[in-house]
């Protein structure tokens, strides 16, 4: 399983340019995302965020270790505040159980077979899982330099366009010597470090389902 360090920035001509300059493009890819929660809201209260993503399941979901980032020096604390860490989960075994034991009492025992399809969505109702975001991303990646510093430029369908810093590291990996290479890279962009910048989810909740977003803001979610 893999952490994903990720820091959102919005991209401005001048980062264009300078991305085109100093980064390789690798690719063009277009995708759509289906964000799933029950009616209410178990899983992104507790800010885990299940989607579907070109047919197959993925699970993102806070990392346990609290810790790291309290040993942090003053500016790695700012690097560190700017950025995300997800776990992403890709297993679907792995997932009915991490969902499953999130809304155990609200839902049906689902049947962990290590064969489960991806097709088949019986475990959904099973859970009351109903779809509650959907669109779609045009996404163009480069990398730099830098060893394992991928970058993300996202177009998504209702009009947001964010860019994102990431890098990939193993559960109990290095969360600091990535934090470093995403600074490097933000300073190699010329990107200011003051403000963190809100995610496709955020803009997309806020414009089209106030309600649900209006939830997670006073959670501190998002
Ligand atoms: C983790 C999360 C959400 C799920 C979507 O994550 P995100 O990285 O925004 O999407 P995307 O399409 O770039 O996924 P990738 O391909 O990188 O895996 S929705 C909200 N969150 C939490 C969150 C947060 N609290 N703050 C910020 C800045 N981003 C995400």
């Amino acid at each position: 399983m893999s952490v994903e360090v990720e820091r959102k920035f919005l991209c401005s001509a001048d980062t264009l340019k300078t991305l085109e300059e100093i980064g390789v493009c690798v690719g063009q890819r277009e995708f759509q995302d289906q964000y799933y929660d029950t009616p209410k809201f178990d899983l992104t209260l507790r800010d885990m965020w299940l989607r579907k993503r070109k047919g197959c399941w993925e699970l993102k979901c806070p990392t346990s270790s609290v810790s790291v980032t309290e040993e942090l020096s003053g500016e790695q604390s700012q690097a560190a505040a700017l950025c995300t860490r997800y776990k992403e989960i890709t297993k679907l075994p792995e997932i009915h159980l991490r969902v499953e034991e999130v809304i155990k009492d609200a839902c049906e025992h689902v049947e962990r077979k290590s064969d489960s399809s991806q097709e088949d969505e019986s475990w959904l109702s099973k859970l009351n899982l109903v779809c509650f975001a959907e669109y779609t991303t045009v996404r163009r990646s480069f990398t730099l330099e830098e060893e394992g510093v991928q970058i993300d430029l996202d177009q998504a369908d209702f009009g947001y366009h964010v860019g994102e810093i990431e890098v990939l590291i193993p559960e109990e990996g290095d969360v600091q010597s990535a934090l470093e290479k995403i600074t490097k890279a933000a300073q190699k962009l010329g990107l200011a470090g003051d403000q963190r910048v809100e995610g496709k989810m955020n803009v997309y909740l806020k414009r089209y389902h106030p309600d649900h977003y209006a939830i997670l803001l006073s959670a501190h979610i998002l």
